[in-house]
């Protein structure tokens, strides 16, 4: 008896330029484009099995152990029907390719990073769903056409099917076919960039994503500004930043966007709050280490970006990593979570 059923992984991608809005929150299509790091794969990643058999009663999926309804007309179910759907057409095609579109799949999904970690897992593990989908099906499609699925499960999750560096580029169409990610260049192209995670709070956080960004839409004039005159250029910027590996620009418009996101946050009403006094503090950090690499060198060592929530990221080149890991343990010896070596997960760099 033939089994059919795969394994596909998804790291985790951190954004230097915010996505932060829905245009149409069906098909999640984005306010405005956005663009990120994949961390590697051996950090923090998802990691899913597919499997398709007659003998099932139905789809049905599994998060960490624990099973996870999968609600009808809901993103999973989104994700799941539409990469069956890709499925069905190659059946059609081809006679002699099995009937496999038909039958209900069971999905297990792991997360190699504690989900309490206060680090998004909806951007993997999407990636990683859509990932071991298409390889169940041996879909002969590229990441750009995956990336459209995984979008509908979760908006970042687009970005994750590529490493390295990932734009998502919004579109314009109202089906959302040209709403998908793109690779700006893959990882090797600039290696020396590495990310730092600071855990400061592994709490899960107040506002979900999904709601506070619609509310954000509704009532945040600043968005709006941000929208029309403030991302396209910095999308131009950041990517010829990373094109000609100028980590001088690079930091400063991933500091910038990371500052207009949390600005465009405290804009909505009523006002959100990511970040919390170890966030600022932290910043403050950087900061302060920027200006004195300025004087003495006349370049940046560091940028830091915050996500919706109050955890730091730190992108800087390899040889900065070790001083920065000292910096914070320095500055914040009471936050145990410092020193636990998830926390610095870069530590196999540090060592
Ligand atoms: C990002 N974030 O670009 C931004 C920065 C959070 C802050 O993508 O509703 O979990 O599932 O599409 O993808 C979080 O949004 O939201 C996010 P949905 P998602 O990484």
């Amino acid at each position: 008896m033939t089994v059919y059923q795969a394994t596909a992984s998804a790291p985790v991608n951190i954004a230097c330029i915010k996505y932060w809005g829905k245009r149409d929150t069906k098909l999640i299509l984005p306010t405005n484009s956005s663009l990120s790091v994949t961390l590697d794969q051996d950090h923090l990643r998802s990691t899913t099995t597919s499997r398709a058999d007659p003998s099932f009663e139905k789809d049905r999926l599994w998060l960490n152990g624990e099973e996870d309804e999968i609600k009808e007309g809901g993103r999973l179910a989104t994700c799941i029907k539409e990469v069956k759907s890709l499925r069905r057409q190659l059946e059609e095609k081809d006679a002699s390719l099995p009937k496999i579109s038909g039958y209900p799949v069971h999905i297990s999904s792991h997360n190699n990073f504690p989900t309490a970690a206060g680090l998004a897992s909806s951007a993997s593990g999407f990636a990683a769903l859509v990932a071991s989908l298409a390889a169940l099906y041996q879909l002969p499609t590229d990441a750009s056409r995956l990336s459209l699925i995984a979008r509908q499960g979760s908006g970042s999750a687009c970005r994750s099917l590529f490493g390295g560096f990932v734009a998502w580029q919004m579109g314009e169409k109202a089906d959302g076919s040209d709403s998908y990610a793109v690779q700006v260049a893959p990882r090797e192209h600039w290696p020396d960039v590495h990310a730092l995670i600071c855990v400061v709070n592994d709490e899960k956080k107040g506002t979900s994503s999904t709601s506070g960004m619609q509310r954000t839409v509704e009532t945040s004039a600043l968005l709006q500004h941000r929208i029309a005159h403030v991302v396209p250029e910095r999308m131009r910027a950041i990517s010829d930043a990373i094109k000609a590996r100028d980590f001088d620009a690079f930091a400063r418009i991933t500091m910038q966007d990371s500052n207009q996101f949390h600005a465009v946050c405290l804009d909505t009403d009523p006002p959100i709050f990511y970040m919390n006094d170890v966030s600022r503090a932290i910043i403050a950090l950087i900061v302060e280490y920027n200006r004195v690499a300025l004087a003495n060198s006349g370049k940046l060592k560091a940028a830091y970006t915050y996500d919706a929530g109050p955890n730091a990221v730190i992108y800087a080149p390899k040889e900065n990593i070790k001083e920065i890991v000292e910096l914070i343990v320095k500055y914040f010896p009471q936050a145990q979570a410092f020193k636990d070596p998830f926390a610095l997960f870069s530590g196999k760099d540090v060592q």
